[in-house]
């Protein structure tokens, strides 16, 4: 089935794409270059082509910002981004930042982590944004990683960095705590506000982003200033972005889509990017997208499920009227949340598909073309997707098997930080990219996602790792052995389910299951604290010992459990 989503205001001939099959045969990534301002062979900064250039192209007054969040709405615009961007990056360099090193972030969605990071970036230094929700061990580990020099956070935040364990740490700037000596607004108020970007070669690193995989512990995915090409392109195809747009992108910025579409997309096309921290509240964030007359929105479907679950008493005191555009990505979009965001917002939703390491949109629904429910759509022009073997051999439609992609494009990852097998991995089967989805390509290109080949669970769009909760949950003296898992769930995607093997002479209890999760609250995230623990006497296992997680999920659905010829 295909139907044309109602577009609000808008109207076929106003979109920034309007005819996909020809820019799909005629795209070339170098076509973005001129729009950037970008010339070959010279350096760039993707922070200068997000803030600079407006103000260079006269466009300084515009808003860059509105910040709405409990404390109040504060507002402002390229020109004073520009000065604030350029106050911390000078500040960084008197504090003795150097091109590639490195510079944490561990702030909450706000005008003061869009300046650090974009502060950074100017520097030349690599941004490393850690989520919120992470408790100090597991800020450890991401920090011994990347050793950055510096961290930038707040005072309750502050709380949880581990100091004195990671040597490379040379100095912490706090947010609002004026009177420290590290104080935020003080730094950046002592500082200078002239030109302070440094010139890059389009392969230098530019941030350094934490993602869990289904082993090993979460690893740095590394980003480039060439990356820029595509979240600009993107953000215009397929966000459909115009610079009289109110842009609204829900995802925090410890998530990858809270950069490439929270801050890189909307500022590349010039846009007002509205940033909100604070909690969910469905009548704080209807009140927001009226409030701010929000033009274009990206959230993901736990977002939406959660909004849709609130019900229409709470929706209907809103007007929506200056929304055009809503897009989701994360995981798959229930047909149902499409058919109740027609009956809440006249708009349907546009499914769209990407990784961490893909760092931009690579499969997506596009205003100029019909929409499949329960489809991702289809490639971004310049990107080549398909469904392959084993073997890598391309499969034809209607044939299930992995989802990749043609290496190489601007916003690819270009490594793990300090892990080269585990970045080959990734690229084993010339010439693809390897995405670990597994999904079909329908006769007219569409692509429709089936599942993981790995355990990675996705708990409300992000990414979480089943090996990071059982390795913390194995350190609990109570516990030898953990299995976890995601369980389907109607409103959170899925939900974290333990399986727990006792250390003799425990027995279990209400205090004991409470004793783990706060375990596992406190020393590694409130977030992955498992929603259900069951004790099993052992868990399912290969002959060399591989924990079999799709094993321990069809016992808990209740499926045939396929072949275990290799259990033990
Ligand atoms: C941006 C982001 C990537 C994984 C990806 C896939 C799943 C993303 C999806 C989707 C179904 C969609 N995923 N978008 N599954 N439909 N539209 O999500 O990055 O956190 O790295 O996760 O998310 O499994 O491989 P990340």
């Amino acid at each position: 089935m295909k139907t044309n989503l109602p577009q609000g205001n808008s109207n076929q001939n106003k979109y920034n794409l309007a005819d996909y099959d020809q820019a799909y045969a005629t795209f070339r990534w170098e076509m973005a270059e001129k729009d950037l301002g970008w010339e070959k062979g010279s350096p760039v900064n993707i922070a200068h082509s997000c803030i600079d250039r407006h103000v260079l192209e006269g466009k300084g007054d515009r808003v860059a910002l509105i910040s709405d969040d409990p404390a109040g709405i504060r507002t402002y615009s390229f020109r004073e981004m520009q000065q604030l961007t350029n106050r911390f990056a000078n500040a960084l360099k008197r504090l003795g930042i150097r091109k590639g090193e490195r510079v944490a972030l561990l702030l909450p969605a706000s005008p003061e982590f869009h300046i650090s990071l974009l502060g950074t970036v100017k520097t030349g230094a690599i941004a490393v944004p850690l989520h919120s929700k992470y408790m100090s061990d597991a800020l450890k580990d991401f920090l011994r990683d990347s050793e950055p020099s510096l961290v930038v956070t707040t005072a309750p935040l502050r709380q949880r960095i581990p100091e004195k364990e990671v040597p490379s740490i040379r100095g912490v700037i706090v947010v609002g705590k004026a009177g420290d000596e590290n104080d935020w607004d003080r730094l950046v108020a002592d500082s200078d506000d002239s030109q302070a970007t440094e010139w890059m070669d389009r392969e230098d690193p530019m941030l350094l982003l934490y993602t869990s995989g289904s082993t090993g512990n979460p690893k740095g995915v590394v980003h480039v200033h060439e990356g820029a090409l595509q979240y600009f392109q993107t953000g215009r195809w397929v966000l459909d972005l115009k610079e009289t747009d109110v842009y609204w992108c829900t995802a925090d910025p410890g998530w990858v889509t809270g950069i490439s579409y929270g801050i890189w997309a909307p500022w590349l096309n010039g846009v007002t990017n509205v940033v909100y921290n604070g909690p969910f509240d469905a009548e704080k964030w209807y009140g927001l997208l009226e409030k701010n007359r929000v033009t274009v929105w990206y959230t993901t479907p736990s977002y939406l499920r959660m909004l849709m679950s609130r019900g229409g008493n709470i929706s209907r005191k809103f007007n929506f009227k200056a929304l055009r555009k809503i897009l989701s990505v994360g995981e798959p979009l229930n047909p149902i949340v499409n058919r109740w965001s027609l009956s809440t917002f006249n708009l349907g939703v546009y499914d769209s598909w990407w990784m961490t390491e893909t760092g931009a949109l690579m499969i997506a629904n596009f205003s100029c073309l019909p929409v499949k429910p329960g489809s991702m759509g289809k490639p971004i022009p310049g990107i080549y997707a398909a469904i392959i073997n084993d073997q890598g051999e391309e499969l034809p439609p209607l044939e299930m098997g992995q989802l990749a992609i043609r290496a190489g494009w601007p916003a690819m990852m270009r490594g793990i930080w300090r892990d080269k097998e585990k970045y080959d991995e990734y690229f084993r089967i010339p010439p693809w990219y390897l995405t670990g989805d597994l999904a079909y390509r329908d006769k007219d290109g569409y692509f429709w996602f089936q599942g993981r080949i790995d355990d990675v669970i996705k708990f409300q769009s992000e990414r979480v790792g089943p090996f990071e909760i059982e390795s913390k949950l194995v350190e609990h003296p109570a516990v030898t052995e953990a299995g976890v898992i995601g369980k389907p769930h109607p409103l959170k995607g899925e939900i974290i389910k333990a399986f727990i093997v006792l250390e003799s002479g425990y027995s279990w209890s209400d205090e004991l299951n409470k004793d783990i999760c706060e375990f596992i609250k406190t020393r590694l995230a409130p977030h992955l604290v498992p929603d259900e623990v069951q004790v099993c006497p052992g868990l399912p296992r290969t002959k060399s010992g591989k924990l079999m997680r799709r094993v321990l999920k069809s016992w808990e659905l209740g499926l045939p459990v396929g072949d275990i010829s290799t259990m033990d």
